[in-house]
C-alpha cells in the first residue's frame, strides 16, 4: 500500500527502534526518567525557551495549552480551518470551558492577518459576552493545503496579541515542514508564540508523542494538566528515545517530502477534473478538489484503494500527504492509479 493518509503512518526506523529497545528509563510521574529528560531539554534548546513536556499526542498539548491561557467562559479566535476548532472533539469547550469563534482570513490562504482577527476580538465586552483570551495559530496549517506562515507576519500577530492583553498558542504540529519551506530556524519563527506544540509522530517520524514548549512556569502547569487528563505515562523514555532521534534527524529529511509534495501536485494539475495550484504546495500536505471530476471524491478514494493508493476524501476534496516512508517512485504510482481512474 501507498499510504498517504497522512504523516502520522510512519513507522519507526530501524535506528528508532534500537534506541526504544536500549532506552534508559525510569518512572517518568517522578521526574526521574533520564531519556524523556534529555528529549525535554533537546526541546527546549531547539525552540530557545525554558522548559518543554513531552505530551501523549498533539491533541493533549493543544487542549493543555488552551487549558492553560484561557478560563472557562472566554473565548479563543482560530482561522475557520483550524485543528483545534475541527479535529479535537471539541476538547476546548469540554475541557477549558471554552466558546471557539472561527475567522475566515481574508486571503484564502489559511493564515490570519491581524486586520482578520482584530475584528472579532471581544476585549472588554458587555457582562454578558464572553470576553477573547487566546489567538490559535498553526503552522503549517494542515486544512489550508499545508501553507505556512512567515516568522514576521506571526511576530506581527503575536505583538498585537500582546498589546490587547492575549496570550498567542501556536499549533506547531508540523512547524518543522513550515521551518523547511520557509528556510528559517523553528525558533525565529516561533519565538513572539507564548507557546508552541509540535508533534514527534508527523513528518520527523517517531511513533508517538508530541512537546509543549514554554515558559518554565507554564511547562511546569502543563505537567499538572497532562497528569490530570491521564498523560502521565511512567517509564516512557522508551518513547522518548524514538522522539530524539526524529529531533535530532528528522528535520533535514522534510525537503524530500516537500519535493514529493510538488511534484504530486504538477502531475495532478494535468489530470482533467482536478483543481490545484502547484505553486501552493508549500509543504508536504497535498489538497485538490474534484468537484469536475467524472467522480466524486469518496468514488476516487475508493477506486485508489483497489490499487494500492490510500487517500483521504472529504466534501469535494481529497487530501494526500507525503513523508518518511513514501519514495520517490511512489509518487509516480499514485499519479498512474489517479490517471487511470479519471482520464
Ligand atoms: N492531524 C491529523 C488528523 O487529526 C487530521 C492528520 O492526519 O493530519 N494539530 C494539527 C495541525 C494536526 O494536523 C494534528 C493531527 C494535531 C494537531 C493532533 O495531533 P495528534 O494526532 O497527535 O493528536
Amino acid at each position: 500500500m501507498i499510504d498517504l493518509r497522512s504523516d502520522t503512518v510512519t513507522r519507526p526506523s530501524e535506528r528508532m527502534r534500537a534506541a526504544m529497545a536500549a532506552a534508559e528509563v525510569g518512572d517518568d510521574v517522578f521526574g526521574e526518567d533520564p531519556t524523556i529528560n534529555r528529549l525535554e531539554a533537546l526541546a527546549a534548546a531547539r525552540f530557545d525557551r525554558e522548559a518543554a513536556i513531552w505530551v501523549p499526542s498533539g491533541s493533549m498539548g493543544n487542549t493543555i495549552a488552551v487549558k492553560l491561557h484561557t478560563e472557562p467562559g472566554s473565548e479563543l479566535i482560530i482561522e475557520e480551518r483550524g485543528h483545534i476548532l475541527n479535529f479535537e472533539l471539541g476538547a476546548a469547550a469540554v475541557i477549558s470551558g471554552v466558546t471557539i469563534r472561527a475567522v475566515k482570513c481574508a486571503d484564502g490562504g489559511g493564515h490570519l492577518a491581524w486586520d482578520d482577527i482584530a475584528p472579532a476580538i471581544r476585549k472588554n465586552p458587555p457582562y454578558y459576552q464572553a470576553a477573547t483570551k487566546l489567538i490559535c495559530l498553526e503552522n503549517s496549517h494542515n486544512f489550508a493545503g499545508g501553507s505556512v506562515i512567515s516568522a514576521d507576519a506571526t511576530r506581527e500577530i503575536c505583538d498585537r496579541a500582546h498589546s490587547e492583553g492575549l496570550a498567542v498558542h501556536l499549533d506547531g504540529a508540523r512547524i518543522f515542514n513550515a521551518a523547511t519551506a520557509l528556510n528559517c530556524d523553528v525558533k525565529e519563527l516561533t519565538r513572539a508564540c507564548d507557546s508552541v506544540m509540535f508533534c514527534l509522530s508527523k513528518g520527523l517520524g517517531a511513533p508517538a508523542g508530541s512537546m509543549l514548549v514554554g515558559s518554565k512556569e507554564f511547562i511546569e502547569r502543563a505537567r499538572s494538566w497532562r497528569k490530570r487528563l491521564g498523560g502521565g505515562m511512567r517509564q516512557v523514555g522508551v518513547l522518548a528515545a524514538a522522539g530524539i532521534i526524529a529531533l535530532e534527524d528528522g528535520p533535514a529529511l522534510l525537503e524530500r517530502d516537500h519535493r514529493n509534495a510538488k511534484r504530486l501536485a504538477s502531475g495532478l494539475a494535468e489530470i482533467p477534473g482536478i483543481a490545484i495550484d502547484p505553486e501552493n504546495v508549500a509543504t508536504n500536505i497535498v489538497i485538490f478538489d474534484v468537484s469536475n471530476a467524472r467522480l466524486s471524491a469518496a468514488e476516487i478514494v475508493a477506486k485508489l484503494k483497489e490499487k494500492g493508493v490510500l487517500a483521504i476524501g472529504f466534501g469535494t476534496q481529497i487530501r494526500m500527504v507525503t513523508h518518511l516512508d513514501i519514495a520517490d517512485d511512489d509518487i509516480d504510482t499514485a499519479l498512474s492509479a489517479i490517471k487511470q481512474i479519471l482520464l
